[in-house]
């Protein structure tokens, strides 16, 4: 293991516009985000939703407009921290599956026309706080399943038919993941999809969701908190996958990438963030070219909820970028605004990169006068131009 230092705050070309795309004083919880393209017209729409009366809004941004508009969803759930979009019926338009607080599974399929109002699906009432929903192809049919981790629980697969209003099968992968963040990727030496989480990665071993073991990921010496954010990237280039992880609740929040080494041992740790920056709660991670250099950049961001307290810990969006052997980070947000699983896509324009992100639930001295927000940052000109 090396430590690299984080001393420096070089000038990158990171460099992004702030919005506010929704002040809402209401609500709790705000989790359940996406970023896709809902609508089919080459830009990506943001969802979130979550509980204190129940809400679920997608925020798309309008070019003729130069504004955001927000749109319902609907009122009738509570969904709960993860959510996945996926073409559940194969009509060319994008579902939402999420889970509810205490027990469901659930989905949303889109209305005829437009984006506001969408039907809901019950289709399982099994679970105890469903924290994470990935969807990826896991039995190799060219369909995607759904992956659900209840928070400090069970982790399961479940196969939704072709006709989705049928039964869903579930299978439990592992009885007990301590902790959150999942993820589905192609990792070590396995050439199927498996599941990534902090707890480690379950090797799909016929590559049809049959049969799983599980592999260790984190060394138990650097004693990580178990609640974290999961991305898998190639982020060295070196064509094989690693595995990058943010501490998603606690101070002195550590971010480190994952290099595999053998599939019987914990893979070998770069530490991007070390707790001695003492960032706090990184509840967003991303990988992502944000200054269009062709090299991934990695994004973090603080989070609200009382896990910094807008006075004396300010939370701050932040682009981590390699610079050799060292990682150097810059603030790209700085107003005293946290974020819950901000996504980055392509929102205003599909070749300028963006940010969006939300509360999880407000400070009570923050940016925005202590009240909720949703937030875009969009980078600026050249910088963030880039080409899917
Ligand atoms: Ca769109
Ligand atoms: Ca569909
Ligand atoms: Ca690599
Ligand atoms: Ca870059």
């Amino acid at each position: 293991m090396h430590v690299q230092s984080l001393n420096h705050r070089v000038p990158t070309e990171c460099t992004f516009t702030h919005a506010f795309i929704e002040t809402n004083p209401g609500f709790d919880g705000w989790g359940a985000a996406v970023a896709a393209d809902f609508d089919s017209d080459g830009r990506d729409e943001y969802v979130t939703g979550g509980k204190g009366g129940g809400f679920y809004y997608l925020y798309d941004y309008e070019p003729a407009a130069g504004s955001w508009r927000r749109h319902v969803l609907t009122h009738g759930i509570s969904p709960n921290v993860g959510a996945a979009a996926l073409d559940l019926d194969a009509d060319g338009k994008l579902e939402l599956v999420c889970g509810e607080w205490g027990s469901r599974l659930l989905y949303l399929t889109p209305p005829a026309r437009g984006l506001d109002n969408w039907s809901v699906v019950p289709v399982f009432a099994g679970l105890s706080d469903p924290h994470d929903v990935v969807a990826g192809d896991i039995n190799g049919d060219g369909r995607a399943e759904v992956v659900v981790r209840n928070k400090h629980g069970a982790l399961l697969v479940f196969e939704p038919p072709p006709n989705p209003l049928q039964r869903w099968t579930g299978r439990e992968v592992h009885p007990m993941c301590v902790g959150d963040g999942t993820t589905l990727a192609r990792v070590g030496n396995s050439e199927h999809t498996s599941i990534v989480a902090n707890c480690g990665w379950f090797e799909n071993v016929r590559g049809n969701g049959s049969e799983w073991v599980r592999h260790p990921l984190i060394p138990p010496s650097l004693h990580r908190h178990p609640e974290s954010r999961i991305v898998v990237a190639d982020i060295d280039g070196d064509g094989h996958n690693e595995v990058i992880i943010s501490e998603s609740e606690i101070d002195r929040a550590r971010v480190g990438i994952f290099h595999y080494r053998n599939s019987d041992t914990p893979w070998e740790y770069e530490e991007v963030v070390p707790a001695d920056r003492d960032l706090c709660a990184l509840h967003s991670l991303q990988v992502v070219d944000l200054d269009n250099d062709g090299e991934a950049e990695i994004f973090t961001a603080e989070m609200e909820a009382g896990k910094t307290d807008g006075v004396r810990a300010r939370p701050r969006w932040w682009c981590l970028k390699r610079a050799g052997a060292e990682w150097h980070r810059k603030a790209i947000l700085d107003m005293n605004l946290g974020a819950h699983t901000a996504i980055a896509g392509y929102y205003t324009d599909p070749d300028t990169i963006g940010i969006v992100g939300k509360v999880w639930r407000a400070n009570t001295v923050n940016g925005n006068g202590g009240a909720n927000h949703v937030d875009a940052l969009v980078a600026h000109s050249e910088a963030g131009r880039m080409h899917r």
